[in-house]
Order: C-alpha cells, then structure tokens, then sequence
C-alpha cells in the first residue's frame, strides 16, 4: 500500500531508528538528518516518514506530506543559518537525475556558492 514501510529501504530503517543518522529536526511526518557524504557545509536530507519512491511519487500520494517536506527544508535551512545567504532544494527524480535512494528526499543545500547549471 502507498506510503507503507518497506524493508528493504534504507531511509525507512532511518525514520525507524533502526539505522543511525545525525537527526537535524523531526516532526510528526518528516526527518530531516545530515548527508553522510556532503557536497556543501549544509548538506541536510528531508525525508517524508512514509515511503514514497520519488519526489513525483510523493506529490501524486501524498501532497500534504510533500509540502511538509518543502516546510522542512526551509526550517533546517533557518537552522544552519543559511536561510539568508540562500540555499538550494533539490529532488533528484529518476535514476537519470542521480537518484540513487528510492524513498523520496529533498537535498538542502547551502553555506558555500552554488553553481548553475548544475552538473
Ligand atoms: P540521491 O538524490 O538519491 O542520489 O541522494 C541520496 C543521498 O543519500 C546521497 O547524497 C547519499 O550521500 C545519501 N546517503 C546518506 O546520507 N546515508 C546513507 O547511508 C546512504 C546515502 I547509502
């Protein structure tokens, strides 16, 4: 069924606490917990606790828990103090983007300037 646990996930063993992670911030439907390999000095993934496949998965099940989501970034963002400088929100969508994670997650991004385009 949409949004169940699956075992097999790496980040549903994170929201279980099954699996350690530098948990930034929590609410009652997302994680948000430190990349284990950062590409900038802010490198924060959020997580929907429910498993949804990728982003578009997410907005197609379960919008409110995408908008959580993107409330989320912008909240560990004001955490690491990058809020003001700016800060970068992606979803890589597809293997073809760099999804290498099937359980759906926005990359924050921030505390060093960001290029564009990206690689
Ligand atoms: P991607 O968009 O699916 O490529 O992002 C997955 C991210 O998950 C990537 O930046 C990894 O460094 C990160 N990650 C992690 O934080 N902890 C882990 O145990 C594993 C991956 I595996």
């Amino acid at each position: 069924m949409a949004g169940e646990p699956q075992a097999d996930c790496l980040f549903c063993k994170i929201v279980a606490g099954d699996v350690p992670a530098t948990i930034v911030r929590e609410t009652e439907t997302t994680v948000a917990f430190r990349d284990i390999n950062p590409q900038a000095p802010t490198h924060v993934l959020v997580i929907p606790k429910e498993h949804h496949r990728d982003a578009a998965t997410l907005a197609a099940e379960a919008p409110q828990a995408a908008a959580d989501v993107l409330r989320e970034a912008r909240e560990v963002a004001v955490h690491d103090g990058v809020e003001a400088t700016g800060y970068r929100v992606v979803f890589n969508t597809g293997s073809g983007a760099g999804q290498t994670v099937f359980h759906a997650h926005a990359h924050v991004l921030g505390g060093r300037g960001l290029n564009w385009p990206p690689g």
